[in-house]
This record gives C-alpha cells, sequence and structure tokens, in this order.
C-alpha cells in the first residue's frame, strides 16, 4: 500500500502555502497599482468663449462667478489678471517686471499665489485688488504648475515631482513622483484639482494626467488633441500648446485654454471605448 511519507506531506503543504501566497500578493499589487490605472478619456467641448490671443497662459483657476483669475508667462507679457468668463474680457491685471516669467497660480482664500519661471521666485497677491503683498523663495527646483484641495498646495517644476506645499509657510512638506504603470511622467505643467485628483497638463503634448494627490499614481489619461487642432486648421497657426485647466466645483464645470489660443472650452470628460 502507498504511503506518503510525514517528510513529503510537509513538503507539499509548504508548497501550497508559498503558491497561495504568492497568488494572493499578485492580486493586492495589481489591485494596489489601482483598478482605474488603464483609464483613457476623451472629451467634447460643450461651451467655448472668448480668450486673449496674446496671453501665454501659465496658469488658470475658477473663482466663482463666471470669473477666472489667470496667470501670463513671456517676460515682458507677464502678468496675473482676471477674466470674465463669458467674455474673455480681462477685467484687472497686475503686469509683472519683465524679469518675472509667471506660471502656477492657485487661490488660497483671499490670496493668490503664483510661481514664476527660472528665478526660484514666487508673489502672493491680494484677490480684490491683484497687489502684490508678499514676494517669497520658490521652495521647489522651479517654478510650473500650482494648485490646491484648499487645505495643501499641489506644485510642479517640470520634473516627475508632484509637490505638496504647506500654504502658511510655503515650505514642502511632502512629495510623490509621478508614475504611470511604473514608468516616470516628466514635464508636469499646469495643474488642477479636480474632484479628489490632481490633474496635470503634461508639457508639449495634448494629454492630461489624472493623479492621485496621495501617491502620485496616474489613473488616467485625457487625451484632447483636437481643440488645438481645430484652432491650427481655422487658420490660428501660432497657437502653443494646451496648457490651463480650471475647475468650477460647485457646477462641476471643466475649463481647459492654451498659449496663446482664442478660446477658452468647458470640457466634459468621456471614458474612451
Ligand atoms: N514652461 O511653461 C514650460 C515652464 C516654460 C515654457 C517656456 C516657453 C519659452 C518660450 C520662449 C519664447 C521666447 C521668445
Ligand atoms: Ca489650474
Amino acid at each position: 500500500k502507498f504511503r506518503m511519507s510525514p517528510f513529503l506531506i510537509s513538503a507539499v503543504l509548504f508548497m501550497s502555502v508559498l503558491i497561495l501566497l504568492s497568488v494572493s500578493l499578485n492580486m493586492r499589487s495589481a489591485l494596489g497599482s489601482n483598478p482605474n490605472v488603464s483609464g483613457i478619456y476623451s472629451v467634447d467641448a460643450v461651451n467655448q468663449y472668448p480668450h486673449d490671443p496674446s496671453a501665454f497662459t501659465q496658469g488658470l483657476l475658477y473663482a466663482g462667478n463666471d470669473t477666472l483669475f489667470e496667470s501670463t508667462g513671456l517676460n515682458g507679457h507677464s502678468s496675473v489678471r482676471r477674466v470674465a468668463l463669458a467674455t474673455g474680457k480681462v477685467e484687472a491685471i497686475h503686469s509683472m517686471h519683465r524679469s518675472y516669467f509667471g506660471e502656477g497660480l492657485t487661490l488660497f482664500g483671499e490670496r493668490l499665489i503664483q510661481v514664476a519661471w527660472l528665478t526660484k521666485t514666487g508673489f502672493i497677491y491680494d484677490r480684490n485688488n491683484l497687489s502684490n503683498i508678499k514676494t517669497f523663495t520658490n521652495p521647489m527646483q522651479d517654478g510650473w504648475g500650482l494648485t490646491t484641495d484648499e487645505k495643501i498646495l499641489f506644485g510642479s517644476d517640470g520634473t516627475s515631482t508632484l509637490y505638496q506645499i504647506d500654504p502658511h509657510t510655503l515650505k514642502v512638506v511632502e512629495k510623490h513622483t509621478v508614475k504611470y504603470k511604473g514608468n516616470e511622467v516628466h514635464n508636469l505643467n499646469e495643474l488642477e484639482y479636480v474632484n479628489g485628483e490632481v490633474w496635470a497638463n503634461v508639457w508639449q503634448t495634448d494629454c492630461i494626467a489624472r493623479i492621485s494627490g496621495k501617491d502620485g499614481v496616474v489613473l488616467g489619461w485625457i487625451y484632447l488633441p483636437q481643440l488645438r487642432e481645430r484652432l491650427v486648421a481655422t487658420g490660428h497657426e501660432n497657437v502653443d500648446v494646451l496648457n490651463g485647466i480650471a475647475w468650477d466645483p460647485k457646477q462641476n464645470r471643466i475649463f481647459v485654454t492654451g498659449k496663446l489660443w482664442p478660446k477658452l472650452y468647458e470640457i466634459k470628460v468621456n471614458a474612451m471605448k
């Protein structure tokens, strides 16, 4: 009669435990890397508005009451401005000194916070009259994007790092490397906090990365080449890249524009089949 030796029995048991463990660990890591990881989205433009075609848009946000704040770049043309959504009219403007190149902009309470390109400098303005209240040292390597969840600031500097900055001390409190399926995503530019996620324009692409602010994992991609392509096809040959996302949490509207774009769009985001 065949009888298994105690040694064989324990060896078989040991192997089964190993197999079960590795299967469950694999499942865990598959889930841990996020179920939405391959989400690809397209957009429909549902509204369009005029936008100053000389604005080299580097920061955009929605402040309620059909009003946007915008930061523009290029030395000698940099500004912070309040813009009426419906008409694109610049209602108030603070022109920056030509030694600064305006970049990311966010609104924290009554204050607008802006970073500049290549100068390690940031500025704080009164949202009501755009007067410069304070100048600070940008704690990131460079100044590209800025947004907020109204607790912390999120910042980008053109690398793959997503910074968390304390809005009061203006020091970095946390940072994450932004990755899509384990690969670093570089050139993170204009940012927007949208419904629990951090969205980032990726410089020189027609893509917006939807990032988890907690760990830097890219949850999905929004691919929207058609807005820029349509502008080019209708004769606006000088338009630069898509740059500028703003979110209206009350009406859940998302606005996008680009550098030197004559239009600003409200978009709806759809999962691509
Ligand atoms: N950044 O937005 C990616 C941070 C910077 C864009 C810089 C574009 C430079 C244009 C320079 C034109 C000089 C006439
Ligand atoms: Ca923004």
